[in-house]
C-alpha cells in the first residue's frame, strides 16, 4: 500500500491523480485545511518536508516526477508512460521532465524576480536576462499541444499530469492565456477526466484556497 503525504493543492495532487488513473489503492495523509499541519506530518517522514512524499513499506521517496515513474514502473505495468520504441517517446520524456525541471523552475524564477521590485537588476545582474523565460517555455508548450493532442503524444500520459500543475500555477499567477488556445483546450480536456475529478474530491475536500490568494502577479508582469 502506497501512502501519499499530501498538502492540499500542491504537487502531491499529481500522485493522487496518477493513482486514480491507474486504479491503484493508496492511503492519503494530510490535515484538512491546515497547510502547516500537513507539512509537519511530511517532515516526520522525510527531512526535506516536501509535498509529495510517498512511503512504500520501508521506502520513502520524494520528487513528484521520480515518484510517478516509480509507481508506473513498479505497480502500473508501464501504463500512462510511453515505451522508448514508440514514436511518441521523445515528446513524452521531454515534457515529463521539462515540467518540473524548467517550467515550474522558470515560473518561480519570474515570481521571485517580480518580488525584487522595480529595479530587479540591483538585486541580481541576471534579473533582466531571466525575465521572459517562462513565456518562452509556455510558447513552446502551446506549440506542443497545438500539434498533437497531449504533451506525451497521441494519448493522455503522466507527462500531462506533470504539466497540469505548472499550467495551473501560471494561470493562478495571472499569465495571460488568451495567446494559448491549444493549451487552454488541453487544460479543459484533462480536467474533465473522471480520475482528475476523483483526485479533486479526495485531495481537496474544501475546494480551492490557493485560487483565492492574491499572489501579487498581474498579466503585465509576464
Ligand atoms: N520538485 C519538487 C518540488 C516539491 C515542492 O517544492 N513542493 C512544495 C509544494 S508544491 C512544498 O512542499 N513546499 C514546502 C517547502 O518547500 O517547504 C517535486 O516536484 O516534488
Amino acid at each position: 500500500m502506497i501512502t501519499i503525504y499530501h498538502v492540499e493543492e500542491r504537487r502531491s495532487e499529481r500522485v493522487v491523480w496518477l493513482m486514480e488513473e491507474l486504479g491503484l489503492p493508496y492511503e492519503l495523509v494530510f490535515v484538512n485545511g491546515d497547510l502547516l499541519g500537513s507539512l509537519k506530518k511530511i517532515t516526520e517522514q522525510h527531512p526535506l518536508g516536501y509535498a509529495p512524499t510517498v512511503r512504500d513499506g520501508d521506502i520513502v521517496l520524494v520528487e513528484s516526477g521520480a515518484i510517478l515513474e516509480y509507481i508506473m514502473a513498479r505497480y502500473g505495468g508501464g501504463r500512462l508512460s510511453v515505451p522508448p520504441e514508440s514514436a511518441d517517446y521523445p515528446h513524452y520524456v521531454q515534457w515529463f521532465h521539462l515540467a518540473e525541471g524548467s517550467v515550474a523552475f522558470r515560473l518561480i524564477v519570474e515570481f521571485i524576480i517580480h518580488g525584487f521590485g522595480p529595479n530587479p537588476d540591483k538585486k541580481s545582474p541576471m534579473a533582466s536576462h531571466l525575465r521572459g523565460g517562462a513565456r518562452k517555455i509556455m510558447d513552446l508548450a502551446e506549440s506542443a499541444v497545438a500539434s498533437r493532442p497531449y504533451f506525451g503524444g497521441q494519448a493522455f500520459t503522466a507527462a500531462d499530469i506533470m504539466m497540469h500543475f505548472c499550467v495551473r500555477m501560471a494561470r493562478l499567477w495571472k499569465m495571460d492565456f488568451s495567446a494559448y488556445p491549444a493549451m487552454t483546450a488541453w487544460y479543459e480536456k484533462v480536467t474533465q477526466r473522471p480520475a482528475f475529478k476523483r483526485m479533486c474530491e479526495v485531495s481537496l475536500p474544501n475546494g480551492t484556497t490557493t485560487g483565492l490568494i492574491d499572489w501579487g502577479m498581474e498579466a503585465s508582469d509576464w
